[in-house]
């Protein structure tokens, strides 16, 4: 049976017209006018809505062990929430132990990730060096469809890189066609200054910010560009939340390195003053790594979105309740850290962006979609409306109203840091290859429906940078 999505106007991030999408099969098999259906095909009538490629959420944390818990959306709570959201694909991330193998990590995610109600994928993290990373790398690029690597260079004694294994897992990904991003805080500064405000006396949500100071972050995202440029990779920035590191992708973008910077949807409509709040758990929930910055930097990085020096925006979703969040009532340094917005962020990005002129509706779906398909090599498969791609598709109402709240959402959460904030444009069909799994505030997600997908290394990108690089390298790149 097939479905017909008619009477809408399609957005793709290159240009928008009008035309009627049919889908088979999970795949979209026809875009165009007088489509000939059969007579059991289910009809969406999308008239005075948009038919958009459905999200793409490139940094997720589904059920992550961490900080002595375990993050409480899961892979079917947090997926099923991000098709209510239209959201169709996550790229999650894959993070060994102290004692795990990078196969054994994969080996469990990907038994976690199976319950899932929407497309997946993985990044990988690379936490330590040892005589085997190197070759189950290769084996993860080239038997589980893997490209692209992650580094933490912040949580000292948890995940933390030096510049060693970055370098050296940089080499590899190099020689593998494969992306690395990394988690850009300087994790030594931040241990040396927890450890210098809780003896202060600073114990409460409002220290975390003090600990991690836009400088912080300024310094390591410089510090992963240069050495992805003294080895020749492309390098792919996550959760950039300041002016500094901004600055530092904006220096590498301008002398021509391949370097992306992702966005989250938070940093770009929240500031710090939320970890002054006088209620602890309030301010406690928003505790995340990079913290929610000054407003200056709200106005910096939404330029940066628009002006092409970040790429794709993202949620880091990774939620904990508030009996988990006063892990740290004590000790902001135990609070564990990591926010919900799996389900609000193409709603958020669209009140703030495209209502407010910062984005076109092209634009939008480029750092919604797009460019995440396009930079992790799985464009056209996902991220366009075009004949043969997956058919994951939102609807979109841009007249739709809905007021975000922690009472109404999907996830297991207790808290939503976007609480009270009134979006007009929503998602009011979801569609994961070709199954219509969310329809006008019905859920129909379906644990186990998700479907893991591969990515081919050696994506156009990286054969580009590797070319620029035999002729530039580090030694030519004038700055
Ligand atoms: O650092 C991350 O991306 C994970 C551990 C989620 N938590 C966070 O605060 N960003
Ligand atoms: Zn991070
Ligand atoms: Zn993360």
């Amino acid at each position: 049976m097939g479905l017909l999505i008619k009477n809408g106007k399609v957005i793709n991030a290159d240009r928008s017209f009008n035309a009627d999408v049919y889908c088979e099969d999970g795949k979209i098999v026809k875009v165009g006018h007088n489509i000939d259906i059969a007579s059991d095909t289910e009809v969406i009538d999308a008239k005075g809505s948009y038919i958009m490629p459905g999200g793409i959420d490139p940094h997720t944390h589904m059920q992550l062990p961490f900080m002595g818990t375990e993050a409480i959306d899961d892979f079917e709570s947090g997926t099923a929430a991000a098709l209510a959201g239209g959201t169709t694909s996550i790229i999650d991330f894959v993070i060994p132990g102290a004692d795990d193998s990078l196969l054994d990590a994969y080996k469990t995610w990907s038994d976690w990730a199976s319950k899932s109600c929407c497309d997946y994928t993985f990044h990988v993290a690379v936490t330590k060096w040892t005589d085997n990373t190197a070759k189950e790398m290769e084996t993860l690029v080239k038997e589980h469809g893997v490209n692209s690597f992650k580094h933490f260079m912040a949580y000292k004694g948890a995940m933390m890189c030096d510049d060693e294994v970055l370098y050296n897992s940089f080499e590899k990904a190099k020689e593998l066609g494969a992306i690395v991003s990394i988690h850009a805080e300087n994790g030594e500064l931040v241990d040396r200054l927890q450890k210098k405000i809780k003896a202060a006396g600073i114990t409460g949500p409002e220290g975390h910010p003090q600990s991690r100071p836009p400088e912080i972050e300024g310094e390591a995202a410089n510090r992963g560009i240069q050495i992805a440029l003294t080895v020749g990779v492309p390098l792919y920035v996550v959760h950039t939340s300041c002016i500094p590191a901004l600055q530092a992708i904006t220096r590498a973008r301008t002398a021509g390195q391949t370097v992306y910077g992702e966005v989250l949807s938070q940093h770009l409509v929240i500031d710090e003053s939320v970890y002054y709040n006088k209620d602890w758990r309030f301010a406690a929930h928003h505790v995340m790594s990079p913290p929610f910055r000054a407003k200056e930097h709200q106005a910096a990085l939404w330029a940066g979105l628009k002006g092409g020096m970040l790429q794709t925006t993202a949620t880091d979703n990774c939620t904990f309740c508030t009996e988990q969040k006063e892990m740290g009532k004590d000790d902001f340094t135990k609070i564990p850290n990591g926010t919900n917005g799996v389900e609000d962020r193409l709603s958020v990005i669209w009140e703030h962006g495209v209502n407010t002129g910062r984005l076109t509706p092209n634009e939008f779906v480029a750092v919604t979609s797009t460019n995440t398909a396009k930079i992790f090599n799985m464009y056209p498969k996902k991220g366009v409306i075009v004949e043969g791609a997956d058919a994951d598709i939102v609807v979109w109402d841009p007249n739709n109203t809905r007021t975000i709240s922690a009472k109404t959402h999907r996830q297991k959460v207790d808290f939503n840091i976007y609480e009270g904030m009134e979006c007009k444009g929503n998602a009011i069909y979801t569609i994961s290859r070709g199954v219509v799994r969310y329809a006008k505030g019905e859920l129909k997600a379906v644990s186990g429906s998700g479907k893991y997908f591969k990515r081919a290394p050696f994506s156009e990108d990286f054969k580009a940078m590797q070319r620029w690089y035999e002729l530039n390298g580090p030694e030519k790149v004038s700055r």
